[in-house]
């Protein structure tokens, strides 16, 4: 063992750590494969102590710390390759109170998603932020990303849900922040600056989160579109009629690769564009409502064909159609683009990003889908077999430059939802002016003096 390391198990004994090469390699990347894992170790802490008397440790010994959830991030904000500390919060994952005056559920970071879910359910509950990732993804992970998801349409991201936080700051200080309040108008709100700050400035050790009632029974609707033009005219119909839990959209390409991987075929022809929703049908004027939705697109001649989920197994299967499309498209090693406007900006956003996109990127497979409900686009590029990573990246960088031009003329973001992490981090002035970035910067060295919560992050 390193004198480094002898020196962190004495500050903080029976700290369980890692070293092996497999686990440095694993707990050295999230999803992006563009690094490589080179991280010191993995530390494992047990307890809120432990998590402090690391990160004071790495204080005096000038270490710094990747903090470390599920690691299904998108965009390296979990890779350590530069010899940092792991600070895993894997085993802190248990739910820790309940209360059903207020609501509200404290669980440990590292609980993952799919595991609030089932606590929120033996409440008679639910905790509403979903995805994909939901098996492997923490919340810990998802308030530093200030995860969305499927149901944002409906119950906003990650931020709306968290009435509480308990954090180790990268200074080392023990803060509990907002501690449950629905009111509190007592100053600066810290809560927020860690949500989505993709642990830059501390690392998250506890939750409070709110629960909901459940949503009335729903459901899934998958409809064909003629075009990317009629979307948002679809939407905004269902939209005005129905009460909708979830508006997602994919193309045929991503169809065709999530049947390559075993879904179910909708339908017996091929269409251009598909959309995903989801909506209450606990009574008949739901019903009928839905179906005068789809009977309005179909008149405009905006819908070309449908199905009505008949049964929990048939939504089942509708979702995973959406659901399953990064996971059927990861061999070819996609660029990802995640990028967001305003929702009345969308027809214009697509319009634009399809020109440029369509121009740019002749010999790629492009596969366009997403969360169009929240003006939210997933652009993936897939690589070529025959192209090696270097050049493939570096003439996906090329388009991005262009992509977030047109984000910044557009009042857009570069991140939607995964974060900025490494990999959009040359594009965040896209998004955020100069004088934003240089609050960041002070904020930063406010909460973590030393810089070493997860350096060259999001912003160098
Ligand atoms: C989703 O919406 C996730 O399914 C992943 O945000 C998106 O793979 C992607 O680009
Ligand atoms: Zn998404």
């Amino acid at each position: 063992m390193s004198d480094r390391l002898a020196s962190l198990q004495q500050a903080v004994p029976g700290l369980r750590l890692k070293t092996d090469a497999a686990d440095l390699e694993h707990y050295g990347r999230d999803w992006t494969r563009r690094w490589t894992p080179a991280p010191l170790a993995i530390a494992l802490p047990g307890s809120v102590e432990e998590v402090q008397a690391v990160v004071r440790w790495a204080n005096d010994n000038d270490v710094a710390i990747v903090p470390s959830g599920g690691r299904t991030g998108l965009s390296g904000g979990a890779v350590a390759a530069n010899g940092e500390l792991v600070l895993s919060l894997e085993r802190m994952n248990k739910a820790l109170s309940f209360d059903r005056i207020d609501r509200l559920m404290t669980v440990q970071a590292g609980m993952p998603l799919q595991a609030v879910h089932n606590a929120a359910k033996e409440h008679g509950l639910i905790y509403p932020v979903d995805f994909a990732a939901r098996g492997s993804c923490s919340i810990g992970g998802n308030i530093a990303t200030n995860a969305g998801g499927i149901r944002v349409i409906r119950y906003g991201n990650t931020r709306e849900w968290v009435a509480g936080l308990k954090v180790v700051a990268g200074n080392g200080e023990l803060l509990e922040l907002n501690r449950g309040l629905v009111k509190n108008s007592s100053g600066y709100d810290l809560r927020n600056l860690f949500i989505g700050a993709e642990g830059t400035l501390g690392i998250v050790v506890e939750a409070t989160l709110k629960l909901a009632d459940p949503p009335p029974p729903g459901n899934v609707m998958l409809l064909a579109l003629p075009s990317f033009e009629v979307l948002m005219q679809v939407f905004a119909a269902f939209r005005e009629r129905l009460q909708l839990e979830a508006f997602e959209f994919f193309t045929d390409k991503a169809l065709a690769h999530v049947l390559a991987h075993g879904a179910q075929k909708p339908f017996d022809e091929v269409y251009p564009y598909y959309v995903v929703t989801e909506y209450a049908s606990n009574s008949e004027a739901n019903e009928a409502a839905a179906l005068a939705a789809f009977e309005y697109g179909m008149e405009q001649g905006w819908i070309l064909d449908g199905v009505i989920s008949q049964s929990d197994a048939q939504a089942q299967q509708l979702w995973r159609l959406r659901e399953g499309i990064t996971e059927s498209i990861a061999r070819y090693k996609p660029y990802k683009n995640d990028v967001s406007v305003r929702i009345s900006q969308m027809p214009a956003f697509l319009d634009a990003s399809q020109e440029l996109i369509g121009e740019n990127y002749p010999d790629f497979e492009v596969i366009w889908f997403g969360h169009i409900g929240d003006g939210n686009l997933h652009i993936n590029v897939l690589k070529p077999d025959d192209w090696n990573d270097a050049d493939f990246i570096a003439a996906c960088e090329k388009v991005t430059k262009l992509l977030a031009q047109t984000l910044h003329d557009f009042g857009g973001s570069i991140s939607a939802e995964h974060g900025i992490g490494l990999v959009k981090k040359p594009y965040l002035s896209s998004t955020r002016s100069d004088a934003e970035v240089a609050m960041f910067k002070g904020i930063k060295r406010a909460l973590d003096p030393k810089g070493l919560m997860n350096p060259g992050k999001v912003f160098d």
